[in-house]
């Protein structure tokens, strides 16, 4: 266990050791992961993704039986079950949650009478300062360099201009990887980060080892952007269904036959661990990521690094001064 040098707001506010959170990715991040996540001293965060209700409060009665950390839960906006999913938030009394793909204004009233910390993913400064208004606790802002649902701004320019327009914490997310990653978001102003791609590959990660094995063996050239023509852009792993989908769109088959195509690839891939046919969401990052190893490691091995990076930094710049 290493002294943590590098505490921020986000800490103290949610009351976790280090600014680091786990991306809440859909049929990835079930309770075992989160849970080790939490007790490695980061954010876990259940990924609800399109999951009936009840799936998720199983998830959460998993992370409580192992943790008494805090840990979170994803909201997929665009889900068909985003009421059902709401109430169990309340129901079990969910400490914080993200939402992803969409505007989660109309539930912070309800979320904030029981104390649940919102911290709202956002790609844009606009949604930004509205999410601000509604008096949400802190924003995720990230960059088109992550994997699944994005928007079109990259974490370097996007994360600058949503901290000089709000005034709550700014977590980075897209991107990031590694303590020089942390290092580079403080830099920009952001208070935290959010990891993704390098949490599939934790050891408590229930997804099957030839998803993490692709990811392992992936290069910096790995991923490709399906569903631009749709409006619902989606980062993944190049594979036989990226490719017949890009052809698809290339063609100009029409909207609702080629969502109809990406219906059901996520589940397809990690649930059920089809490489070729399903939809593996995973960030730019992923050529940086070659271990599989437990969630703690990942996180020692992050703050260990940062505070390397920073000293070299010092030393390289820092007596400069006077
Ligand atoms: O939500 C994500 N990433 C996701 S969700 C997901 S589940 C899925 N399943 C099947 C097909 C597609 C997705 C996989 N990956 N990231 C957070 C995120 N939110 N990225 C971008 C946004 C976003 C985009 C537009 C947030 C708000 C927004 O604006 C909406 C508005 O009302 O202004």
């Amino acid at each position: 266990m290493i002294k943590a040098m590098i505490k921020t707001k986000i800490c103290e506010l949610i009351g976790i050791d280090y600014p680091i959170f786990q991306g809440g990715m859909a049929w990835v991040a079930t309770g075992e992961l989160v849970a080790a996540v939490s007790e490695g001293g980061g954010l876990g965060v259940i990924g609800s993704g399109h999951a009936p209700a009840e799936w998720l409060r199983q998830e959460i009665r998993k992370v409580k039986a192992i943790t008494k950390k805090p840990y979170g839960v994803n909201v997929m906006l665009m889900s068909p079950f985003v009421d059902e999913v709401m109430k169990v938030i309340l129901e079990e009394r969910v400490p914080v949650i993200t939402t992803g793909a969409g505007n989660p204004g109309k539930y912070v009233p309800m979320l904030k009478e029981i104390g649940t910390k919102i911290i709202p993913v956002v790609a844009s400064v606009a949604l930004a300062k509205r999410l601000e208004k509604a008096g949400v606790d802190a924003l995720i802002a990230e960059g088109t360099e992550s994997g699944g649902h994005i928007g079109e701004i990259a974490t370097f320019p996007l994360v600058p201009q949503v901290v000089d327009a709000v005034k709550i914490p700014v977590i980075a997310a897209g991107g990031i990887v590694d303590g020089r990653g942390l290092i580079a978001a403080l830099a920009l102003g952001a208070e935290g980060v959010q990891m993704g791609t390098r949490f599939m590959c934790a050891e408590e990660c229930t997804i099957s080892h030839l998803i993490k094995d692709r990811i392992i063996k992936a290069k910096d050239r790995a991923t490709v952007v399906t569903g631009r023509s749709t409006g619902h852009p989606v980062r993944c792993l190049d594979n036989r269904f990226t490719r017949e989908f890009a052809q698809h769109e290339r063609e100009g088959m029409a909207v609702a036959e080629i969502e109809k195509l990406g219906a059901g690839r996520l589940r397809l891939a990690f649930v059920d661990g089809d490489i070729e046919n399903g939809s593996i969401m995973a960030g730019q990052i992923a050529g940086a990521v070659n271990r599989i190893e437990p969630a703690a490691h990942i996180i020692q091995d992050i703050m260990q690094s940062a505070e390397r990076e920073f000293e070299h930094l010092s030393a390289r710049f820092g007596e400069r001064r006077g």
